[in-house]
């Protein structure tokens, strides 16, 4: 599956940036594309300078509201976001026109982070725009939210996430969630490095984009995930994980499973990856209230066979009764088994619920602080009404 990237923010510019790492890599390893176009967006000119790989030309790294914020960001406020994205909807437009293999893609992947003000503020605004100008491409939204200090800091994160979140939700064919907060449990440390966590944000994907595009005949499955199986799927809140476990390494070259003990063995760390690919969720859910389901099983190719991809599968079943469960495999020389997991259609997300409740909550009360304010400034006024000014 081929997808266009556009990154808004300074978050949605360096996940970008990271797809189109990954575009590098599939190219140079595998021959193949995944993401023919990636473009950031942001209203900071330093942002878009940090970035790597996108191309440095200002097609692709596209300075918007430039006027209103001398290049620095829209500093947390997602409607002033929104409103300079509508402005500048026409220049991204131009810019992705421009850009001819744009087409080639099977559909969008738009990302931001929830909490910020220029990525927040663009997403849903953009989203909107793309749907209404190219019907044939699903529109998906890939967003970030903040790390749990940051929403206990700072009201405004969580009113910019759900403001964010609600529009997102309204406009695209599906909204990937991710929590930076998941990425802490993991790895305590990983706090101090924002690019390891970006890394570990794209790495489900790789296997999932290329497996449709691939065109050598020993990594075609039996059962190729492609960009229709994957388009059926997406759709509403979405989460992505992915699992892993080593395999040994005689079992590459030599050996084709056969013996009852190795084949049990074989299914146990099938159903461990599924397992920590489950547990690895990039927003914690519950799989029961999936509508639909993707897993894609890699490895060498004597490592999977019809048996292991049924378990998965009706483990699978056990775990999301209700959903409509697709699945693929990926034949790969590596030494390890990996399933890929997307479960779609989510019809409750607890973090959402929580960002909805208490924005309700911060309404009124951000309109109170307002209306204070201004008393008060108008009381200082008035104690001044008979100084006399200078200018
Ligand atoms: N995972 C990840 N999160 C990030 C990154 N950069 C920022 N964030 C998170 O994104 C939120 C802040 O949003 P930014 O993307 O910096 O904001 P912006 O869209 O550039 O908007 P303004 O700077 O306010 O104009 C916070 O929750 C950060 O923790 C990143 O590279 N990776
Ligand atoms: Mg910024």
């Amino acid at each position: 599956m081929k997808l266009n990237i556009i990154g808004f923010g300074q978050c949605g510019g360096r996940i970008a940036d990271e797809f189109a790492a990954l575009n590098a890599m599939a190219r140079h390893s595998r021959k193949i594309e995944i993401a023919p176009c990636v473009i950031a967006v942001n209203t900071d000119s330093t942002d878009l300078n940090g970035l790597h790989t996108i191309s440095k030309d200002y097609r692709h790294r596209i300075l918007i509201g430039n006027r209103q914020t001398g290049g620095h960001g829209v500093g947390k406020i997602n409607e002033t976001g929104a409103q300079i994205a509508k402005e500048n909807s026409d220049k991204i437009l131009d810019a992705i026109r421009n850009e001819k293999r744009f087409l080639e893609a099977d559909a969008f992947l738009l990302i931001a982070s929830a909490a910020g003000g220029t990525g927040s503020g663009s997403i849903s605004v953009m989203t909107k725009v793309l749907r209404e100008r190219y019907l044939d491409k699903p529109i998906y939204n890939l967003i970030i939210l903040p790390f749990e200090h940051e929403e206990a800091t700072e009201e405004r994160t969580v009113y910019n996430a759900a403001t964010c979140l609600k529009s997102a939700y309204n406009v695209a064919n599906a909204v990937f969630l991710v929590d930076n907060q998941r990425f802490i449990k993991k790895d305590s440390t990983i706090f101090q490095n924002i690019d390891k966590i970006n890394r570990m944000i794209v790495a489900p994907f790789y296997d999932l984009l290329c497996a449709g595009e691939e065109k050598k005949m020993k990594f075609i499955g039996s059962k190729t995930l492609d960009a229709g199986d994957i388009i059926q799927t997406l759709k509403g809140w979405t989460v992505i994980g992915y699992g892993r476990a080593e395999v040994e390494k005689f079992n590459l070259k030599f050996r084709k499973i056969t013996h009852f003990m190795d084949k049990s063995a074989q299914t146990l760390k099938g159903i461990r990856a599924l397992d920590e690919a489950m547990s690895e969720l990039s927003v914690a859910c519950n799989p029961a209230d999936a509508a639909t389901a993707i897993y894609l099983l890699s490895a060498p190719a004597r490592e999977m066979n019809m048996d292991l991809v049924k378990e998965l599968g009706d483990y699978l079943r056990a775990k999301a009764p209700q959903a409509i469960i697709r699945n693929g495999d990926y034949p790969q020389n590596r030494d390890s088994l990996n399933v890929h997991l997307v479960f779609s259609g989510l019809t409750n997300v607890e973090k959402i619920r929580k960002y909805y409740t208490k924005s309700t909550e911060l309404i009124p009360e951000f309109k109170r602080r307002q209306e204070e304010n201004e008393r008060k400034l108008k009381t200082l006024d008035e104690a001044g009404n008979s100084i006399p000014t200078l200018y």
